[in-house]
């Protein structure tokens, strides 16, 4: 398996995925501005969308969508408890969270890394932001992760998208609970190798 990123982007969930999962796959860094992958080669030719996470599976498959590649990576190794077993209710839960945090996080956190977005919108978004993190923070209290004492690939989801609040000008003093559990996955040996492979632990 290949899995396509860009450093400290939305890739870096999958990446925790497979690092917690102990799969073995090789790491293909991006270019966001040529689109060029570190090979030199066209990444439009693997995500026309040219975004990533791009997971290449057996030579030819290419899948995309972060809740989805990580949840694709988490089955590889059921043991791992990173996606619980279809049908029981834990697995809509983490699904829940995926979509959630895709829908009302990820995608706002985006407009921060526009050069377009207004003044007026970052302060929407912004307010829009906060109001979501007040409801994690909720669900945050009296535990570790969003599952409770089990780490799920929603945390990896979760974690690499709450690494970008600085972008957006927001302080998570204001989240005591998000702020806990942000130390807390940070400190997991997978998410320190995976912060490491994408040169980032100089930059944390
Ligand atoms: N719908 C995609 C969006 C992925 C996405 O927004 N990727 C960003 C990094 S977090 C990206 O590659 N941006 C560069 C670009 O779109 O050119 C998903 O959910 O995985």
């Amino acid at each position: 398996m290949k899995l396509y990123y860009m450093p400290g982007a939305c890739s870096l969930a999958p990446h925790i995925v497979a690092n917690e999962a102990g799969l073995a796959f090789e790491l293909v860094r991006v270019d966001g501005g040529t689109k060029k992958t570190e090979h030199d080669t066209d990444y439009l030719e693997v995500n026309p969308n040219g975004y990533v996470p791009t997971l290449l599976i057996d030579g030819d498959e290419t899948l995309t969508e972060a809740q989805i590649v990580v949840q694709y990576l988490a089955d590889q190794n059921p043991e791992s408890a990173l996606m619980p077993a279809v049908g029981d209710m834990a697995r809509y839960r983490v699904q829940q969270w995926l979509a959630f945090v895709s829908s009302e996080l990820h995608k706002s956190f985006s407009a921060f890394f526009k050069p377009e977005t207004t003044d007026e919108t970052k302060a929407t978004t912004r307010n829009h932001l906060n109001k979501r993190l007040g409801f994690v923070n909720e669900k945050l209290a009296g535990k570790t992760y969003l599952m409770g004492d089990t780490f799920t690939a929603a945390d990896a989801y979760l974690w690499t998208i709450l690494g970008w609040v600085r972008f957006a000008e927001i302080d998570l003093a204001a989240f005591p609970n998000v702020q806990k559990y942000v130390a807390a996955v940070g400190a997991r040996p997978a998410v320190q190798k995976s912060l490491d492979a994408e040169g980032l632990l100089q930059a944390a």
